[in-house]
């Protein structure tokens, strides 16, 4: 399973449009409010620098591609409908749509960076609206959905639990396996809210607290502003100071369908792009064209692509590691160089590893190899950012 990025946010601010740009899929875009109703689903990938220039070879990635030395590692991207204060009670669409996310690993919240939007998504007027006021409204409706998952059933989990025993910790982690949560951080939340000894005593509060702290701990997000072309530097650096990505997902949409149809190299989160043939562009294309290069001088790009390598990266820490059957050659039984490029939290070990890949061979598993220094390594070493990886598992 790769990971699974949700994108969520308020009706109309550009979730379709950031997600359609990275994924290079046809997903509906309006001006109005609920242009989406059904998820969308797509693959993007997230950059790093490929082991393949150390071989002086090319890799052949069962997954996702490789261009230059850099392997682009495939993520799963789900756009949702737009969520309105209320959601969990009924309001907009309601919050069934957020069933899709369950399995996501990270939460992209797309805010209007021209405060354009009231909290319903119509449209009030450029700076009408503060759009970082969105984040806190949408948090919690994420936790009051994840609330009414826990509370379902809970009283009647509980008097069991004080009649006949067992633990907490197991009957959170049943109820909301499926999640993408793992033991770890449910104890953790446990702990962290502060759940009364006397069950008596718990009530919606303490589920809202533990909610909360499981939504915090187990599926991290980041603020994307998008509609950043439409703002001037200082509007930008606001929002950047409060904790915002600033990007436009508009105009790298506008770059991935040039770049499509022939008309510009670009590759995703380069800063500039490269017309190939002036002669082909019609006036209305020019001028696009020059806009999208404006703005990507004064931004470093469009940012789009970073938003997301930023919440992979650096927010949910995650390590992209190679695992081989020839440690020597860096290739499977087919004689493909590196494959696979996988995914992992920071802090796995070689035993995750090996699960991850088939949990026959987490099963069966003996030793792993380093393929750079072809050290033996333990269930429990803990791999690094680059590891070229041979699994020894039994017969
Ligand atoms: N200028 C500019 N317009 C944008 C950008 N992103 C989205 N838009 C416009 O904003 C409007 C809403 O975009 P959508 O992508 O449909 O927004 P959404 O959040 O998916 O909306 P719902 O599905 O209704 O919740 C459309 O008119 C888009 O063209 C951007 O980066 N720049
Ligand atoms: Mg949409």
């Amino acid at each position: 399973m790769s990971l699974l990025i949700g994108i969520i946010g308020k009706p109309n601010v550009g979730k379709s449009t950031f997600f359609s740009a990275l994924t290079e899929s046809a997903a509906e875009i309006g001006d109005y409010p609920f242009t989406t109703i059904e998820s969308n689903r797509g693959v993007t990938y997230v950059r790093t620098k490929c082991p393949d220039v150390e071989l002086g070879k090319t890799c052949q990635p069962n997954f996702g591609k490789c261009i230059n030395g850099t392997r682009l590692v495939p993520v799963e991207l789900i756009d949702v409908a737009g969520l309105v204060p209320g959601a969990h009670e009924g309001k907009g669409l309601g919050n069934k749509f957020l069933d899709d996310l369950r399995r996501a690993d990270g939460f992209i919240q797309v805010i209007d960076s021209t405060g354009s939007l009231d909290q319903s998504g119509n449209a009030v007027g450029k700076g009408k609206f503060d759009p970082m006021e969105d984040a806190e409204f949408v948090h919690n409706e994420i936790v009051l959905w994840l609330a009414n998952i826990i509370s379902d059933g809970l009283i009647r989990n509980l008097r069991k639990l004080e009649s006949e025993g067992g633990k907490l910790e197991t009957i959170i982690y049943e109820k909301i396996s499926g999640l993408g949560v793992d033991q770890r951080e449910v104890s953790a939340a446990i702990k962290n809210a502060a759940i009364p000894s006397n069950f008596k005593k718990w009530d919606d509060k303490v589920t809202i607290r533990l909610a909360d702290e499981i939504i915090r701990m187990s599926k991290p997000g980041i603020i994307v502003a998008t509609k950043g072309d439409k703002i001037d530097q200082e509007e930008s650096s606001k929002l950047k100071e409060r904790g915002a990505q600033v990007v436009s997902g508009d105009f790298e949409l506008v770059l991935r369908k040039a770049s499509k149809g022939g008309l510009i190299e670009y590759f995703p989160g380069d800063t500039s792009f490269r017309v190939l043939d002036e002669g082909k562009l019609n006036s209305a294309q020019k001028d696009a064209l020059r806009k999208v290069s404006d703005f990507m001088n004064h931004n470093a790009g469009t940012q789009t692509q970073e938003a997301v390598e930023h919440l992979v990266f650096t927010v949910l820490k995650m390590i992209v590691v190679y695992p081989v059957e020839d440690e020597n050659h860096w290739i499977d039984k087919n004689g493909n160089i590196l494959p696979d490029a996988i995914l992992m939290r920071q802090g796995s070990t070689a035993i995750d590893l090996a699960y991850k890949v088939h949990s026959d061979l987490g099963d069966r598993f003996i030793r792993a190899v380093n393929g750079r220094t072809k050290r033996i390594l333990g269930r429990d070493h803990v791999l690094e950012d680059g590891d070229v990886i041979k699994i020894v598992a039994a017969k």
